[in-house]
């Protein structure tokens, strides 16, 4: 850790009652031992910052799932790399007008050599949280390699009526099955905000992407929900409709809302010691907008708090600290796969800013010490412009977002 690193962790570490200030610090150089010795064990306890691949949370569909097929049932279904193929089409309902087009019928679908190759000319890393809009939990945090999904579009020579890209994956040949999603067309075309390519995607952590996540290849969008995030990727459409026609929007849901800023617990003490500062430890997932401060509140169990205050905006919430970039990333990496070059890290594989876009920042606190008795332990986010959690969109059905609430006892 550099002079200035340490003097701002240390001093953020260091702040009043025994909950700190905000840390933001770039480097991956901190120690346990920068942290107040309170917090040292709870934080050596913390999950790596990177998912390994099979440690992932699965919300797969499909009867049967299309990972569960035998070995040669998936190279029937073409989910081997050997057998894999992906039709980059006009949409036969809204056509797009296309110079071009790389279907299965005439052996002009693209294959995995086809795609590795466009690779080596432009392949893109990035991290990311896979989180399903529908569960409070992020499923892993992943370093998802592809090609951007607009080197393929534009390999089919659009020309007009062209407003949205529409894309699926092997569904055991039941249209029923078919899970779908699309984003505008200039979403793909376009990085705007700041934001990495939307991928067509076959590396998860440095190893081919596993049946399981959506192998040989899925789609990757990073600002979105997981439900974008097409598995066993087999068909891309250039369509002129003009709006989403999202498998998920059948659920209620709200399927242009990209990733939430949020704050969760990881480990709260279930029976803490009387009149002894509590460590606690969590998560943020830092959403679209960005993360300025985890906070925590404890408050007695059997308090009631005023109906019209249903967030909590005028509790005594106190800052966490929201922990440096990590030493040791985590994620079980592939032999020569390093955070050098990936979106967002410099050439020498640290993260540009702290912490990073649609991924997860962990956090710790001391909840100041307590005379025994039954506590909630309340933890939110204020996201970059300011907005607590959970707002500035707190319906459920475009994200989970909700502030937790851990009881716990003192005694
Ligand atoms: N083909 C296909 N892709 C899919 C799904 C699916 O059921 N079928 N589920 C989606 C949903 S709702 C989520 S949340 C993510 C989960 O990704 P993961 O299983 O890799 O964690 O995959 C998405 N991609
Ligand atoms: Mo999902």
């Amino acid at each position: 850790m550099s002079g200035q690193t340490r003097r701002s962790f240390l001093g953020a570490a260091a702040t009043a009652a025994g909950i700190a200030g905000t840390a933001r610090v770039p480097a991956s150089t901190w120690q346990l031992s920068d942290l107040p010795a309170e917090l040292q064990e709870a934080v050596g306890r913390l999950e790596p910052w990177f998912t390994a691949q099979e440690k992932f949370q699965d919300v797969s569909r499909g009867r049967p799932i299309p990972h569960t097929l035998n070995p040669e049932q998936l190279a029937e279904a073409r989910l081997t790399r050997d057998t894999w193929r992906l039709e980059v089409l006009a949409d036969p309902e809204a056509p797009a007008r296309l110079g071009r087009q790389f279907q299965a019928a005439d052996q002009t679908a693209i294959d995995f050599q086809t795609l590795l190759q466009l690779g080596e000319k432009n392949s893109v890393r990035f991290a990311k949280v896979m989180t399903c809009l529908n569960i409070g939990c992020p499923l892993g945090m992943g370093l998802w390699q592809g090609v951007p999904l607009r080197d393929l579009l534009w390999m089919t020579q659009p020309t007009a009526d062209f407003r949205r890209v529409i894309y699926y994956g092997f569904h055991n040949n039941d249209p029923a099955q078919m899970f779908r999603s699309s984003l505008p067309a200039g979403r793909v075309l376009e990085d705007y905000d700041g934001l990495p390519p939307v991928l067509v995607c076959w590396k998860l952590n440095g190893h081919w992407l596993s049946p399981q996540r959506g192998g040989p290849v899925r789609l990757v969008v990073p600002e979105h929900y997981g439900f974008k995030s097409v598995k066993w990727l087999t068909t891309i459409l250039l369509s002129n409709e003009a709006a989403a026609n999202d498998t998920y929007i059948s659920g209620n849901n709200d399927v242009d809302s990209p990733l939430k800023t949020f704050a969760a617990t990881l480990e709260v003490p279930a029976k803490a010691q009387a009149n002894t500062a509590i460590p606690v430890t969590g998560y943020a997932q830092v959403g679209i907008a960005g993360l300025a401060k985890v906070q925590v509140w404890v408050s007695r169990a059997e308090d009631s708090w005023p109906g019209e205050d249903p967030w909590f905006q005028t509790a005594p919430w106190q800052d966490a600290i929201i922990l440096p970039a990590p030493a040791d990333w985590g994620g079980d990496f592939a032999e020569g796969c390093d955070l050098r070059g990936v979106f967002g890290f410099t050439a020498a594989g640290q993260p540009e800013q702290w912490p990073l876009r649609l991924c997860k920042a962990h956090w710790c606190a001391l909840l100041p010490p307590q005379p025994p008795g039954r506590y909630l332990l309340r933890c939110r986010t204020i996201d970059a412009s300011g907005a607590a959690q959970p707002m500035p969109r707190p319906f459920r059905k475009s994200g989970r977002c909700e502030i937790e609430e851990r009881e716990f006892a003192v005694g």
